[in-house]
């Protein structure tokens, strides 16, 4: 990619906050000044919102750049923080979550509950040899027990690594291996699209292959049949006969709380790396700011699963340490139907709903009459995460689910990140629909050219981050140089020096994301989806993200990818994959009427630059479990290739599909 990406796309509607929700905000205008007249003071601040066992000496230490410490001298307990401490200030009958399975069956866990199963875990792990800096792996479904594992892992000091449930055994084997995890807490399976999805016996092929996992201990959840090793122990037969008393003991702050696995296009995953004070900050801070929780009065939801960062930072560890309920939902939002989710909102009286652009178009796709249905007036922000959210999507969750009243915050972040960096503040910024906004406070993002230089307002480049933050990662486990190399030697400090960069080179280190993005004519920032996915269409940089937010404007279309497919005349051009939204007829004629009329519409939308050469209507799209689309297979397709890796692909009967349809197409 060279200097610039073209900035095709122009929106002007802005929403500011409701009068009241700035007026009660749990974090205002100021805190923006605030932090940038004092950045590590203000991380200071937030990081006094946990309870520390002993206060640190230092805020952060960058004397061995990239490799940050943060809080350093202080030490404190992650489960202490998101469990005991809210029992200990009276809120133990207080629900921490309400917990709902696929069909139908609930629970509800109270924080003196969770109290109790925490510590008995910990108890268990302690039996089962488990000590601080151990490796534990997790490939569990959404069930109450998944948090309960995670929180009884850091309660000990030993590290988690989850495992999406449903992963392959390979993708499971190599990351046990890679972790070199000695115990694996999995359950005999979960229930997806309505019935019995088995877990047990991927984690007996994997185990098979992992000499050095010493023990497997399996919740009962299903009740289906499962083969038994004399590895296996049963979560029942252990963790609920274990004592429910447990002290927790503090860690340091740089204690390694969590491995989570990114897969990248290319390569073998890279464990991310995250420690436990400068991450909790930042987590219970940023979910304190961008979703405003009042704990005593809301009601949370994020639908993300726990095996994504996602799941991990806004469904564990922000909303608990910050004493929140929340709902927590095990199964698929098409099961039994596909107003589950509107149901549940219902239900619940849900307050604040975060989840993902990808369910948001399906949403749009499944049409506007299932969310009508339900009373959704208890809902007060929403949030998006995982992609760059269109315009038309934006517009479509603000007016059909929050009924024009509520804030929508679409928040940038990544596995890496540890936490939200850019994001509208609900109570403070006037948003605009697709738009990320503005770094947080205390976050110092930045949109550059080839030459780290900021591009000026209407410019587009690559996003950076300047300045090292509270929950960033501390390395990729086991391979500092391709940390280096992944993330601090595109620009900057790091640029072209390998590992022989020092600190003394006077140069500033920056933190290259890996995704394109422009910022308006008024500095917000706009993301544009991964660099590597930019085309190259007759010498212009165009982002798929546009592409893809111009085609979505148009009434007939729920969701689309589009890919560069390399092109004898122009290079590569443009080759979108539609899907049609619910009631649009596509049949005969029909179907081809409609595609000229979006290649039309792109052209009138962007510019005849961007039309595309060749639309298909799909069914569906690939996907990763967290939601992203896989664009890499629909370029294989578009340029008529066998499929590369799959391994992730939430279904992998999609890609059939689309590739059928694709022999049907000239
Ligand atoms: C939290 C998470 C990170 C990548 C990131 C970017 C994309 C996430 C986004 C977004 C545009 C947003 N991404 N949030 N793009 N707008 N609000 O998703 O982590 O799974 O590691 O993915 O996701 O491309 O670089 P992770």
């Amino acid at each position: 990619m060279s200097e610039t990406l073209e900035n095709l796309y122009s929106e002007t509607r802005q929403f500011p906050p409701p009068e009241e929700l700035a007026a009660n905000a749990n974090v205002k205008a100021d805190a923006y000044n605030e932090a940038a007249a004092d950045r590590l003071a203000y991380w200071a601040k937030q990081a006094e919102r946990l309870s520390w066992a002993k206060s640190w000496d230092e805020i952060l230490d960058w004397s061995n750049p990239p490799f940050a410490k943060w809080f350093i001298g202080g030490e404190l307990n992650v489960a202490y923080n998101c469990v005991d401490r809210h029992v200990e200030a009276g809120h133990g009958d207080k629900v921490a979550i309400h917990w709902e399975g696929e069909p139908g069956d609930t629970r509800t866990v109270t924080y003196a509950d969770l109290l109790k199963s925490v510590s008995q875990a910990a108890n268990t792990l302690t039996e089962l040899g488990i000590s601080a800096g151990d490796r534990v792996a997790i490939y569990l479904p959404m069930i109450p027990e998944a948090a309960v594992a995670m929180l009884a892992c850091a309660r000990v000091g030993a590290t988690h690594s989850v495992v999406f449930g449903g992963f392959s055994v390979d993708a499971l084997s190599t990351r046990i291996q890679d972790a070199d995890a000695k115990l694996v807490i999995t359950a005999d399976g979960g229930y997806r699209r309505g019935k019995p999805s088995a877990l047990k016996p991927t984690v007996d092929e994997a185990v098979a292959k992992c000499p050095s996992i010493e023990n497997v201990l399996v919740i009962r959840r299903t009740g289906q049949e499962v083969a038994w090793t004399d590895k296996d122990k049963w979560w029942h037969e252990t963790v609920e006969q274990a004592s429910p008393e447990h002290t927790a003991q503090p860690f340091d702050s740089e204690h390694p709380l969590f491995i989570l696995y990114t897969s990248g296009t290319t390569g073998k995953p890279k464990g991310i790396l995250h420690t436990t004070g400068g991450y909790l900050t930042q987590t219970s801070y940023t979910h304190h700011a961008v979703f405003d929780l009042k704990p005593e009065t809301d009601v949370y939801w994020c639908t993300a699963d726990i095996g994504w960062v996602t799941g991990h930072s806004y469904i564990v560890y922000g909303p608990l340490s910050n004493g929140a309920t929340q709902v927590m939902y095990e199964g698929t939002p098409d099961t039994p139907g596909r107003d589950r989710f509107w149901q549940l909102v219902d239900k619940y009286q849900v307050s604040i709903l975060y989840t993902a652009p990808t369910l948001i178009r399906t949403m749009m796709k499944w049409g506007d009459d299932l969310p009508a249905g339900y009373d959704l007036s208890s809902l007060r922000i929403l949030g998006s995460v995982g992609e760059p959210i269109n315009p038309e999507a934006w517009m479509w969750y603000r007016e059909h689910i929050g009924r024009n009243r509520t804030p929508v915050v679409d928040t940038w972040w990544q596995t890496e990140t540890g936490a939200i960096m850019i994001s509208p503040l609900p109570g403070v910024t006037a948003a605009k629909p697709g738009s990320a906004m503005t770094p947080l406070p205390g976050i110092s993002g930045d949109v550059v050219d080839d030459t780290a230089q900021s591009v000026p307002n209407g410019g587009g480049g690559f996003l950076v981050l300047r300045d090292p933050w509270p929950s960033m990662l501390r390395t990729i486990w086991g391979d500092d140089k391709r940390f280096i190399d992944t993330y601090w030697s595109r620009f900057g400090a790091g640029a072209g020096q390998g590992d022989a960069v020092t600190a003394s080179s006077g140069k500033e280190w920056v933190y290259f994301a890996g995704d394109g993005a422009k910022r308006d004519d008024d500095g917000s920032i706009w993301l544009l989806g991964r660099v590597d996915d930019v085309m190259l269409i007759s010498g212009h940089n165009i982002s798929t993200t546009e592409v893809e937010s111009a085609l979505v404007s148009h009434p007939s279309v729920a969701e689309s990818a589009v890919v560069g497919a390399t092109d004898p005349t122009t290079g590569q051009a443009i080759v979108a994959f539609v899907i049609p939204r619910g009631k649009v007829d596509t049949a005969g004629d029909k179907g081809e009427e409609l595609t000229a009329e979006l290649r039309n519409h792109v052209a009138k939308t962007l510019g005849p630059i961007a039309k595309p050469r060749q639309i298909m209507l799909v069914p569906e799209l690939p996907k990763t479990r967290s939601g992203k689309i896989m664009r890499r297979l629909l370029k294989d397709v578009a340029e008529h290739r066998s499929l590369g890796d799959v391994t992730t692909l939430q279904d992998s009967a999609v890609m059939d599909l689309i590739s059928q349809g694709m022999k049907g197409a000239k």
